[in-house]
């Protein structure tokens, strides 16, 4: 199966974004905008799983969640990937947010899968473009944009079914969960 470990906010929070963004989605419909009940926080994807695998990694990730402390995040200003893919930055424990990622690629390079190697780059996607699009307008309106702080407590593993969400995009499903280590932590925003 295919699959990713993800950090997933809380309903307030993606709540809060979708209504920051509505002005944006009115004035670029013609891009894919992602949906906000999928919206996610990926540390690391990993794509086709054998069944056999999927024990030993979700052993290990029990594992490394338990090594990590809550993260105080944020979501806030954005950015693109070239011109086809906008996004939504992560501020706060953002140095906390690789250490956990770099746990989570190290078990899953323990488990055998291959991870790829390039710079983790924390985001949330919310829209692509199927060719080039100009994206800078919205772009610059997201940079001053800071949204509710929130503490991420636990991470997931998400099954990706390519094709079976409402609109034809994937469908992501949950499909086990670890809380990461509980330990008294403040939120990054009052
Ligand atoms: P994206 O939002 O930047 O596309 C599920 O697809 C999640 O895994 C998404 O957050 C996606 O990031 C991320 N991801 C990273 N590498 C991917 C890849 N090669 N194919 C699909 N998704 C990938």
């Amino acid at each position: 199966m295919r699959l990713f470990v993800a950090l997933t906010p809380p309903d307030a929070v993606v709540e809060e974004l979708r209504a920051s963004t509505g002005a944006l989605r009115e004035l670029a419909p013609e891009l894919r905008w992602t949906r906000p009940e999928q919206w996610h926080l990926t540390l690391v994807f990993l794509g086709e799983v054998a069944d056999e695998v999927v024990d030993e990694l979700a052993r290990r990730l029990n594992r490394a969640a338990a090594r990590h402390p809550p993260l105080p995040l944020a979501f806030g200003g954005g950015g693109r990937f070239g011109h086809r893919v906008l996004w939504i930055g992560v501020q706060g424990n953002v140095d906390g947010l690789r250490r956990l990622a770099d746990s989570v690629r190290a078990a899953a390079r323990r488990s055998r899968l291959p991870v790829e190697q390039r710079p983790y780059h924390p985001h949330l996607t919310l829209a692509r473009s199927d060719g080039a699009a100009d994206l800078l307008p919205l772009v610059e309106r997201l940079a001053p944009w800071e949204g509710l702080a929130w503490v991420a407590t636990s991470l997931h593993l998400i099954r990706s079914r390519l094709g079976a969400g409402p609109d034809g995009s994937a469908l992501y499903e949950p499909i086990a969960g670890w809380p990461l280590a509980q330990r008294r932590c403040p939120a990054w925003r009052p």
